[in-house]
């Protein structure tokens, strides 16, 4: 009988323990290996805290979760200051040098132990250098690290690490793909979401540390007295985690909800609005971090519509809240109907002129690619180009073109790949990341109850935060932790699942944006496949625009040539790109223009290798499916089930891909599929048919 009973309450505590994927990385189920339970167990008795501010208490609590689920054990973390603790975490410890904490800066820690009965410590300048140090030791713990002899000095390498939301403020998400924003603006200020505390949890246990909270398809309504008091709400709780908010700034809003008749920023009435309305914002939120803003883009307004430049609306915007400390993030994704410039060289004509003419508190936030998110970009020209200019990166975490919802992939090497890039600026090594000052992530992030949709969506924003950490960190390393702490240490899964995500991305190109294609997805959702479409008002909207196939050849010719978008970089960086023999495979059609039997480095001819990229990315995602299937047995059943059912549709949705595309090139090369690859299912007639007026982000 008894048996029976322990029996039921285990079975109620799995049903209670359901694995939905709503604690993300920061799962504390109790470690399998119970001699490292012990071990922890023995290490940490008594912990000791400075103090129990609202950072402080924070820590605490996420330490007793941690370690009451990690060991299984209650450990009492008591508010006074106990010297025999096993556990020491102290700002600005006296048994550490002076010169090892200047080197932590404001936001670094220190984690030291030299093993035996000794204390272990967590040190740092200020709480939220030590709050970081505590998710960092909470890890190692997930990891199954030992925590003997530990001596890690960690600092961010960038000083802002954030998040961009595209978040509407009737809860649509621009391209979001798990669900409705997760800030509830009508039940906000008084109703405070759980989800906004573990959203605060996982920020800052990744470092981030500045939110951009709506649409830079900005909505002037957020700067109103009732959504800033909401707004007031969610700074108020994020402050404990070390996370500053943003809000996005539509450029026409002393026009809009301000009653001036112009937004022309060297009208002084309207900098005397904007200057009232920071007045009124750090009135509630005296760490408001400041505005992100889309101007003179995509139809939103901005400077250029008084005829004024993008320095003179930045510096407007830059002066309110200049004396409040804020920022003002100037997005460059700039491009215009009327310039009959290739858009790859529009931001950079733009820009470059204005070096040196903004004010010291404005960033400019710089897309990764000259274009738009693309599976794979080379990186854009802006970078390392405006040496008087903070430049943030900006990255797209939500997979609006790399299969939204529905496809695994894997972000760390994309996102690795811009950054490790030489621009060759100051001289060999220059590096996109040494250029960077910043680093912003747009959202993927979604009331769906794994917040990301697609469970391994987790993973890219974990890796967004961890490289705007420190951004020499490997995909793998990143992979690895990843995996370990959502969802075991067991080796053979980690090494299968590190092994799927690493290769995850390229073979998403292969499948969709083969040798340097770019832009080919159907168009306003851009779910899909359509490289066919033509008739869109703006050339630059229009697939065609970017492949440029015909008869003869396919790709777009940006060298001196053609566009010539070649010469704004660094001409040591060009040079690799500048001649198809040696442009890497993998850029091709990016940048040249070439006949159909032109032969590749394969000896395949073009159209042979596209043939072949294709059938490889669909292949590859079969590979996926034998991984994960393999690893059932040591997954638990709902998010296996989930994943699993995620693969299928990416196998299917690779498919249509593959043979949407190719049909739809063998019109103009007329040469055929070659035989050993399975044949398109359908005609190119009911690729071109089908439609999706309800497909989710739009
Ligand atoms: C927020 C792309 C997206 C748009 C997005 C824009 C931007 O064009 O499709 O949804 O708008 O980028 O980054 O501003």
């Amino acid at each position: 009988m008894k048996v029976n009973l322990l029996a039921l309450l285990l079975l109620l505590f799995s049903f209670a323990q359901a694995e939905d994927g709503y604690r993300l990385w920061l799962r504390y189920d109790q470690l399998k290996n119970a001699s490292l339970r012990t071990g922890y167990g023995a290490r940490l008795t008594t912990i000791s805290l400075p103090g129990n501010s609202p950072t402080l208490q924070v820590a605490r609590k996420e330490l007793q979760m941690a370690l009451s689920g990690l060991l299984g054990k209650t450990v009492r973390i008591p508010e006074t200051r106990n010297p025999l603790a096993t556990l020491q975490i102290e700002i600005s410890s006296g048994r550490v040098s002076a010169k090892e904490l200047a080197s932590l800066g404001e936001e670094g820690f220190l984690i030291r132990s030299t093993g035996g009965r000794s204390p272990l410590l967590i040190t740092a300048n200020s709480e939220v250098g030590l709050l970081y140090g505590v998710f960092h030791f909470i890890r190692l713990l997930q990891t199954e690290q030992s925590i003997d002899r530990l001596n890690i000095i960690e600092v961010p390498q960038l000083p802002l690490r954030m998040l961009n939301h595209w978040d509407n403020l009737d809860r649509t998400v621009e391209r979001g793909y798990a669900g409705f924003s997760i800030w509830n603006w009508h039940t906000l200020p008084t109703y405070m979401d759980q989800r906004y505390i573990d959203y605060a949890r996982a920020n800052a246990s990744i470092g981030i540390n500045a939110v951009s909270i709506t649409n830079v398809n900005a909505n002037a309504t957020i700067l109103t007295q009732p959504y800033l008091q909401k707004v007031k709400a969610l700074a108020d709780l994020f402050r404990s985690y070390g996370i500053k908010v943003y809000l996005t700034a539509r450029f026409s809003a002393p026009v809009e909800i301000g009653g001036l008749k112009t937004a022309d920023p060297l009208d002084p009435a309207v900098q005397q609005w904007w200057k009232n309305k920071a007045r009124e914002i750090y009135a509630l939120i005296p760490d408001f971090g400041g505005f992100l803003v889309k101007a003179n883009s995509e139809g939103q307004p901005g400077p250029q519509d008084y005829k004024r430049t993008h320095a003179d609306g930045a510096n407007m915007l830059a002066d309110a809240v200049a004396s409040f400390k804020g920022n003002v993030i100037w997005r460059a994704f700039v491009y215009s109907a009327e310039v009959p410039d290739d858009r790859h060289k529009q931001a950079y004509s733009e820009f470059l002129p204005l070096d040196g003419k903004f004010r010291s508190n404005v960033l400019v936030q710089v897309k990764n690619g000259a274009i738009d998110f693309m599976p794979r970009e080379p990186f854009h020209p802006l970078f390392g180009a405006l040496p008087k200019t903070p430049v943030m990166m900006e990255f797209q975490i939500t997979q609006e073109y790399l299969g939204q919802g529905t496809h695994l992939v894997y972000l760390a090497p994309l996102f690795k790949e811009c950054l490790e890039s030489d621009t060759y600026q100051k001289g060999k090594g220059t590096t996109v990341a040494s250029t960077l000052n910043g680093m912003a992530g747009v959202s993927n992030i979604g009331t769906d109850i794994n917040w990301t949709g697609h469970l391994f969506g987790q993973a890219n924003w974990y890796a967004l935060g961890r490289l705007a950490w420190n951004h020499e960190l490997s995909s793998e390393d990143i992979a690895k932790e990843w995996i370990r702490m959502s969802f075991s240490t067991d080796p053979s899964l980690v090494s299968d699942l590190t092994q799927m995500m690493l290769a995850s991305r390229e073979i998403l190109v292969n499948y969709m944006n083969p040798i340097g294609l770019h832009h080919i997805m159907a168009t306003g959702h851009h779910y899909g496949p359509g490289p066919w479409v033509s008739n869109l008002n703006r050339p630059e909207w229009n697939p065609t625009y970017y492949h440029r196939a015909d008869s003869i050849g396919i790709g777009f010719n940006r060298t001196a040539t053609g566009s010539d978008a070649l010469s704004q970089y660094h001409p040591d960086a060009a040079k690799k790109w500048s001649d198809p023999a040696t442009c890497p495979d993998i850029d091709l059609l990016w940048f040249h223009y070439l006949p159909w039997n032109y032969t590749m480095k394969s000896g395949r001819t073009l159209w042979n290798e596209l043939c072949y990229r294709y059938n490889l990315g669909v292949d590859s995602v079969s590979w996926m499916q034998t991984v994960w299937n393999r690893q059932q047995s040591k997954l638990d059943a709902q998010r296996f089930e989930q994943v699993k059912m995620l693969l299928n549709i990416q196998h299917q949705e690779a498919k249509w891909w593959r043979d949407a595309c190719l049909l739809y090139f063998q019109s103009f090369s007329r040469l055929p599929i070659p035989a050993p690859y399975e044949q398109p299912a359908k005609s190119l007639d009911y690729y071109k048919s089908l439609q999706f007026p309800y497909a989710p982000g739009h």
